[in-house]
């Protein structure tokens, strides 16, 4: 692939998720040397550091069950600012998380860049999960689970950020999904969004449903978001996440989707999320996603260096 200039960008989120620990995400990622791995692909590497929030205002719902409203949109206007500027000035703004209510503000940032380039934006959910809750239906309060409703533009988020670009339900595709709440899934169904799940997926493999998006990215002329979310994978290979469910993609199934991402070379802007480096194995989580993002940067199988460690 051609040389990209890539742009780290820290986002320690924990206040979307139940338990502590994605704090840590970003420094895991740095220690598992995501920066030297691009750079050895011949990309340009920045790390601007962490991103900081500015003081949180006093912000309430009727939802009970929501906890930590006032920070997390603090977290949300940062990351749209961040996510804007890093997208005028690099090829390839990468936020490392971080819980996945970092999109709250990362995709809405992305997409007021692309909205201005007069070009549409396309986002591909890797999770277990579509985090299509509003803030009415969810029943966890965890706000990492409503980032998808929000940048679709659903009702409800009169709270969080206003929109200045709103993400086409048309234009979104999830792979990977095995934990749907019943609003989730009607809120899905009403807006015909385009999911494959993994029994979809163990039918017709993960190849088939992403050819198929890409194609509609390219006849597009779109730009393409990628969000994964480490529960995406099997917990086996991926333990580091506090919200594990059994039948994720496999190792091969990651790296597949993260090749032919590649080869498509429509990837503009990702987000690493919900890596909890404190209930990682020695690493081997931080060190998986820092693989996976090394193959959509360019790593061919053949290439895959000989593990020392
Ligand atoms: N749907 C659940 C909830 O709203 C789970 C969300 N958790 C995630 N999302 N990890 O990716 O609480
Ligand atoms: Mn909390
Ligand atoms: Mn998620
Ligand atoms: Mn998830």
């Amino acid at each position: 692939m051609t040389s990209k200039s890539c742009t780290l960008i820290g986002a320690p989120v924990q206040s979307g998720a139940s338990q502590p620990g994605c704090i840590m995400g970003p420094d895991a990622y740095r220690t598992a040397r995501l920066a030297e791995t691009l750079r050895d692909l011949g990309h340009e590497v920045s790390d601007v550091g962490n991103v900081a929030h500015g003081n949180p205002e006093n912000i309430t719902h009727m939802n009970q069950a929501i906890h930590d409203l006032p920070q997390t949109v603090a977290w949300a206007a940062a990351l749209e600012k961040a996510a804007f500027d890093a997208a005028q000035t690099s090829d390839m703004p990468i936020f490392l998380g971080g819980d996945h209510s970092l999109s709250i503000g990362t995709v809405p940032g992305i997409s007021r860049h692309w909205k201005k380039e007069g070009r549409p934006l396309f986002v591909l959910w890797l999770d277990a999960h579509p985090d299509f809750h509003t803030l009415e239906t969810t029943r966890s309060g965890n706000l990492h689970g409503t980032p998808v409703a929000y940048f679709s533009g659903l009702p409800g988020f009169d709270v969080y950020p206003e929109l200045a670009a709103p993400v086409d339900p048309a234009n979104l595709c999830m792979l990977g999904i095995r934990s749907v709440d019943p609003a989730e899934n009607a809120a899905l169904a009403a807006k015909n969004v385009d999911v494959s799940d993994m029994r979809a997926i163990d039918e017709h493999g993960i190849a088939a449903p992403l050819r198929a998006f890409l194609e509609r990215v390219r006849a597009a002329n779109g730009a393409l978001h990628v969000s994964l979310d480490v529960d995406f994978l099997e917990p086996s290979i991926a333990p580091a996440v506090g919200t594990t469910v059994p039948g994720g993609a496999t190792f091969r199934e990651a790296h597949l989707v993260m090749e032919m991402l590649c080869d498509a070379g429509l990837v503009t802007s990702l987000d690493l999320v919900e890596l909890n480096p404190f209930l990682d194995e020695r690493g081997r989580t931080a060190s998986l996603m820092v693989d996976l993002c090394a193959s959509l940067m360019g790593r061919k199988v053949l290439d895959r260096p000989t593990k020392r460690f």
